[in-house]
């Protein structure tokens, strides 16, 4: 008697939806900033697992979330960006997936047409409802900044930067960490695929949002708190003195130039604990 109501008891009882401000968070926090092996970071997330999955076990989750972190010759700083945001996301009940994409081919690099590649393919292993944009160097120092979407429109997460005394660097500023909804990411057609080296590629996705009519919103700064990490090593991240030019024809381009137009070839995709290593191949000649 006692082993059959157990058994119907727990299959009618739904798990209940995770809290929007679960108890587990900490406010604001001092990171360690220590770079971790990709071993080292799986040993301490045993519950990760298929290419940098994570769900939480004590809830559903309110919705699936794709991280996306366009790679180039960053690994020091990508591998302690990991450990903190993991913990970040973790603690606040977020079902989600890591996404590397890694420029494995052509002179500088092309951060939209990463994200766009990134989108593509995971959107092709999952069906994703929020998609995040994520620099590699922006580890997220509070965690009541909630990796989560909006339904009603985009959200700049990293208003408040160290290197910029915890404040925006500009009205209007849309890089760093950010997000859409993939159903806003493919109204807005994504990036422009343009913009090679560094620079405005950002101003102009968010040009396609007000564009398309979304409102934009920022985390309060109080929250949306980040330490940028230094760059290291080389790296093939320089200006790109054609922004303007390119940037100045924006919204002539937006249904022609994005992700119904990106251009790239996924070379390898490796599923590691920690993340999806994808490495991708574009035109040489840019
Ligand atoms: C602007 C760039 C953005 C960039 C932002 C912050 O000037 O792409 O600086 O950069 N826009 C143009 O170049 C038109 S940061 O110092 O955080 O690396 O995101």
């Amino acid at each position: 008697g006692r082993r059959f109501r157990s058994r119907s008891f727990s299959m009618a009882v739904k798990p209940r939806l995770c809290p929007t401000t679960p108890k587990e968070l900490v406010g604001r926090f001092s990171p360690e900033l220590q770079i971790l092996s990709p071993h080292e970071i799986a040993a301490k997330f045993p519950m990760m697992k298929d290419g940098g999955h994570y769900t939480p076990q004590s809830c559903d989750p309110i919705e699936k979330v794709a991280i996306l972190i366009p790679y180039r010759s960053r690994w020091n700083n990508l591998h302690t960006l990991l450990p903190v945001l993991i913990s970040v996301l973790t603690r606040q009940h977020v079902d989600f997936t890591i996404y590397v994409i890694e420029q494995v081919s052509g002179h500088k690099f092309n951060k939209g047409l990463m994200f766009n590649a990134g989108f593509i393919e995971a959107m092709n292993q999952r069906n994703f409802d929020c998609i995040i944009l994520h620099d590699v160097d922006m580890v997220p120092v509070d965690d009541r900044n909630l990796y989560r979407c909006n339904k009603s429109s985009p959200l700049h997460f990293s208003s408040a930067v160290d290197k910029f005394n915890y404040s925006t660097l500009y009205s209007g500023l849309f890089g760093g960490v950010s997000c859409f909804t993939a159903d806003h990411f493919r109204l807005v057609n994504g990036f422009s695929n343009m913009y090679f080296g560094w620079g405005a590629e950002d101003d102009d996705l968010r040009d396609r949002a007000l564009f398309k009519n979304l409102s934009l919103f920022s985390k309060p700064s109080s929250i949306g708190a980040y330490n940028m990490l230094p760059h290291s090593g080389s790296h093939n991240w320089k200006k790109n003195s054609d922004r303007f030019k390119i940037y100045h024809k924006r919204l002539d381009r937006i249904e022609i130039d994005g992700l119904n137009s990106a251009k790239y070839k996924v070379a390898t995709v490796a599923f590691f604990p920690i993340y999806t290593w994808l490495t991708i191949d574009i035109d040489e000649n840019e």
